[in-house]
């Protein structure tokens, strides 16, 4: 055979060539470009979106305003409810200013007093004195949510002490058509909380709940809704009424075969979750800022320390803080509790506005997705000039949510660091996962460094989740490490802060 040079062949291989090693290359760059593969259970976007409220408003309001009972008979008289001076617009000021995204009042407590005219009901506002029987409190809160840009909840309390079918069958059917109505006729409600409590009705008979029916029917008439209760679906009772969720905190949980009330999982497992469970149903902490659910004028509100340390043991370990601020007699929130609640604000503010880890730290990590250790280090202030890499430690110190560092698949322990030219002081380090991916941190310690250059661990903890923060000595330093020990998958995270709370000192 004659080999023949042709050099026309010759180019059109190299074309062929080129474009094969193109093809391979862009392939790589995209492999090297993937996101992770999520991991576990995952919360649904309307769960993403509640648990970045992180802080909202609960609001017992009813007959126990007036009466000062906590758990009122069911057999008070409706003109008993007449508050002097109710305005929902200074419920929603006092909410917004303090920095809460949502408000949840007690549409129905366990007296079975409706704060709105339910006609499944012969024990509602309609029958009271207020207004001349024609108010409506539902209606003056979702109107007052909605025009000042704030989520409306309710809280529909299953025990009834007055319904008269309560106890019988008949119940759970007036119980569907109560959520059907408050469903149907206040707009969008953000948080539908169902209490466990079952205790006994006017006849003496507990009721057999048909918590079924009563998820699906909510979810029907408004499926972004968060349902509340032991088990969920949208998300869990925390297991105490101290503002504390678990040190360790998973967002999942098992709960087949479990309902809220006797048949919930402990209190433990509500509080710390569960490490293999099965659906994503994240903690909410629900406090109340005074002693009692309900007003009561012998009572005040907790103060600053009080209320920053639970904002600590809830937003601070992956939770979402419901904290009660009961409208008094007047239907208004007291000047004491408002006032309180913006010493809290100016308090949050004044530790969490500046963010040490920003423009100031040069940032590294052990590694980084798809190009293994950080071949650059970035500083925040001079990033105009270079562009991170996709899964870049960058991102943990940038404000965009849904940008993040993640590593390799194959890597489940890691580091990042972070540098100062000028010794930084702190007591606070604040971490977030980017859980639309899953919860994926199981262990993390961290490390400064002296000044003779030594690194010294000042903290071992477990679990992130959506937002860890940590409380820490106070520390004075030019080098920060958060190794991430064991993860259940490559970790993906999305927030470093530091810290430094002048107020409320740990040490
Ligand atoms: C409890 C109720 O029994 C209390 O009265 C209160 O409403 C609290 C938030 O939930 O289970």
């Amino acid at each position: 055979m004659i080999f023949v040079f042709s050099p026309r062949k010759k180019s059109s291989d190299m074309k062929k060539t080129c474009l094969l090693l193109f093809i391979v290359l862009f392939g790589l760059a995209l492999a090297a470009q993937r996101s992770p593969k999520p991991y576990g259970p995952l919360p649904t976007p309307a769960q993403v979106e509640w648990q970045r409220m992180e802080m909202n408003m609960f609001c017992h309001f009813g007959p126990n305003t007036f009466t000062g009972l906590e758990w009122g008979e069911g057999t008070e008289t409706e003109d008993i409810f007449n508050p002097t001076a109710l305005n929902c617009n200074q419920w929603v000021a006092v909410a917004k200013n303090a920095g809460f995204k949502g408000i949840i009042l007690t549409a129905k407590h366990h007296d079975g007093f409706c704060l709105w005219p339910n006609p499944e009901s012969s024990h509602t506002v309609r029958e009271s004195a207020w207004r001349g029987g024609h108010g409506d409190v539902l209606q003056d809160l979702s109107t007052a949510c909605h025009k000042g840009g704030i989520k409306f909840g309710i809280y529909i309390s299953p025990w009834d002490r007055n319904a008269p079918t309560y106890g019988t069958s008949a119940y759970n059917m007036v119980f569907l058509k109560t959520l059907e109505h408050a469903h149907t006729n206040y707009g969008p409600i953000f948080e539908q909380w169902f209490d466990g409590a079952n205790g006994e009705g006017p006849n003496g008979k507990k009721q057999v709940y048909d918590w079924k029916k009563f998820n699906t029917q909510t979810l029907n008439l408004q499926p972004n809704t968060i349902i509340f209760s032991d088990v969920g679906p949208g998300c869990r009772w925390v297991g105490n009424e101290n503002g504390e969720c678990g040190r360790t905190c998973w967002s999942r949980l098992d709960v087949n075969g479990r309902e809220p009330g006797k048949n919930a999982p402990s209190q433990d497992t509500l509080n710390i979750g569960n490490y293999n469970g099965e659906y994503w149903i994240p903690a909410e902490t629900d406090v109340s800022i005074r002693p009692g659910w309900f007003w009561r004028e012998s009572e005040h509100p907790k103060t600053v320390k009080e209320l920053l340390t639970i904002y600590y043991n809830s937003v601070g370990r992956n939770s979402l803080l419901l904290l009660n601020v009961p409208p008094d007699t007047r239907g208004l929130i007291p000047a004491e509790d408002s006032l309180r609640l913006m010493e809290f604000r100016d308090a949050l503010n004044s530790i969490f506005s500046d963010d040490l880890a920003q423009n100031r730290a040069t940032i590294t990590a052990s590694n980084v997705r798809g190009i293994g250790r950080s071949p650059v280090s970035y500083r925040h202030s001079v990033l105009t000039s270079v562009s991170p890499e996709m899964f870049d430690a960058y991102w943990l110190v940038d404000a965009s949510y849904h940008r993040f560092w993640a590593t390799d698949d194959s890597v489940t322990s890691a580091w990042v660091e972070l540098k100062f030219d000028e010794p930084q002081t702190f007591n606070r380090v604040m971490l977030q996962e980017y859980i639309p991916l899953g919860q994926r941190v199981e262990r993390f310690h961290i490390e400064v460094q002296d000044e003779d250059g030594t690194w010294r661990t000042i903290a071992t903890e477990t679990t992130i989740g959506y937002k860890r923060i940590v409380l820490t000595e106070t520390c004075t330093t030019k080098g920060i490490r958060v190794h991430l020990d064991k993860c259940r998958a490559c970790p993906v995270l999305n927030r470093l802060g530091l810290f430094l709370d002048s107020i409320l000192n740990f040490e």
